[in-house]
């Protein structure tokens, strides 16, 4: 197999004081923190379309980055070649990981028979690389959003043929998963949503949303998919509603229909900040939920307000992130850069650097979250914040369920009046954090 990046050496970590912008200044993967490795903590996924397929093409321009990798585009000849540069790719990073849509690993057909016998033959492909380099599968999906047919949507669709099209997707989506081994299976809903209620059924278009995905999971389980269903929260784009809103949106959806014992979230920073909340706040509602599964790591433009795929770069971000994860005792998934380069950045080299960055960045919020565990002022003022329902009787009593809203009263008009609760004290816990990080 001919080298694709041969100006590229397989990157290694060289420590904080590296100059190397092709080396790990804070990502060694060996090292311990918290009694496991880097490695093991940051299972890293590459995302097959945007560092394979996307080359920068937006509304105003053709691609500025060369994706061809020595073939011509649209064949399965092209389709080998993303293979080889895939695994050369994640080999020379040691990225352990991939993450795929149907449509990114071979070209789409007219005729959707022709379609899966490509999938079948690159599939048997990837195996060999897979079994060559070790490299694995974090999760597989079907893209039911760029074809046309899905305009209307793909579960919410008015059309039931298309409806069709779209089972017969996740079915060999799934077939896929299972035969590269795939941890999770991803439905991200970026059609699932509407326009204008105006010409929508909003309760029969989630109902309809519900069957396909129970018949994913029966299918599902029925070729031994053991892993996790994950659904991505997002709120809007290219829909100007979508119905996976957030994740208590979605956490809800799945509790409606049934289907909480065999979906998690995948949460991606940059969909968090579209839908008003931080990246933390998206993970803690799915990790007191039970439903933390899985991450799209990457970042987005607080001055732009659509989905700019950034590599993470934010350290505070990150750290925050590592912090819930850290708690939440680790994903069952991994931390899948769904991340592009901008367009600009249209090199080889900057393939490779932005993965640099951004394995970079979670390593620093690796080792920043696990300061503010080991340190312990953050955990303790929580703790202590809420102390009155643990250390006192009547807290006791309303923790256990035996008080009735009379009692309470009771109890505060024999008070007659209360002290204000302790301060929140952010400023205090702002700078403990610059303390514990800089310090
Ligand atoms: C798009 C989504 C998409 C999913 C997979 O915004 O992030 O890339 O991760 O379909
Ligand atoms: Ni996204
Ligand atoms: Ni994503």
């Amino acid at each position: 197999m001919a080298e694709i990046f041969k100006n590229i050496p397989e990157i290694k970590y060289e420590g904080p004081a590296s100059k190397n912008n092709l080396a790990f200044k804070f990502y060694d993967p060996e090292k311990v923190v918290l009694g496991k490795t880097m490695k093991e903590h940051l299972p890293f996924a590459m995302a097959w379309w945007h560092n394979l397929c996307a080359g920068g093409t937006d509304m105003f321009g053709r691609d500025t980055a060369d994706k061809t990798f020595g073939a011509e585009k649209g064949t399965m000849a092209h389709a080998k070649a993303k293979v080889d540069a895939g695994f050369e790719f994640m080999q020379k990073l040691g990225v352990e990981y991939f993450c795929f849509h149907d449509v990114d690993i071979v070209p789409e057909a007219d005729d959707i028979n022709e379609t899966n016998a490509r999938l079948d033959e690159i599939s048997d492909y990837i195996i060999e690389k897979m079994k060559e380099t070790g490299i694995r599968c974090l999760w597989g999906t079907a893209n039911m959003f760029s074809n046309p047919r899905f305009m209307n949507g793909a579960g919410s669709t008015n059309s039931a043929d298309v409806y069709c099209f779209a089972a017969a997707q996740i079915k060999k989506a799934l077939d896929l998963t299972v035969k590269l081994g795939g941890k999770g299976y991803v439905f991200w809903g970026g059609r699932e949503g509407y326009e204008t209620l105006l010409n929508t059924d909003m309760k029969f278009e989630q109902e309809n949303i519900a069957r396909l995905m129970k018949m994913a999971v029966e299918y599902g389980r029925k070729i031994g998919f053991t892993g996790d269903f994950y659904i991505e929260p997002k709120p809007k784009e290219p829909m100007k509603h979508q119905y996976d809103f957030d994740a208590a949106t979605a956490i809800g959806f799945l509790r409606q229909y049934g289907l909480d014992k065999d979906f998690k979230m995948n949460i991606e920073a940059n969909h968090a900040t579209l839908a008003g909340h931080t990246f933390q706040h998206e993970l803690r509602v799915s990790a007191i939920n039970g439903m933390l599964g899985s991450i799209d790591a990457n970042q987005g433009d607080y001055l732009l307000g659509w989905d700019t795929d950034e590599f993470p770069f934010d350290v505070y971000e990150a750290t925050m992130c590592m912090y819930e994860v850290l708690k939440a005792g680790g994903l069952t998934g991994g931390f899948n850069f769904d991340a592009k380069n901008r367009r600009p950045s249209n090199t080889h080299e900057d393939m490779f650097e932005a993965y640099v960055l951004g394995m970079d960045t979670f390593a620093l919020g690796l080792l920043n979250a696990a300061k503010i565990i080991e340190d312990g002022r953050i955990d303790e003022f929580v703790a202590n914040k809420y102390s009155s329902f643990r250390n006192t009787e009547i807290g006791s009593k309303i923790l256990s369920g035996d008080a009735t809203l009379e009692d309470l009263a009771a109890y505060a008009a024999d008070k007659k009046n209360v002290e204000t609760p302790c301060s929140g004290k952010q400023e205090r816990l702002e700078g403990i954090i610059n303390n514990i990080l800089f310090g």
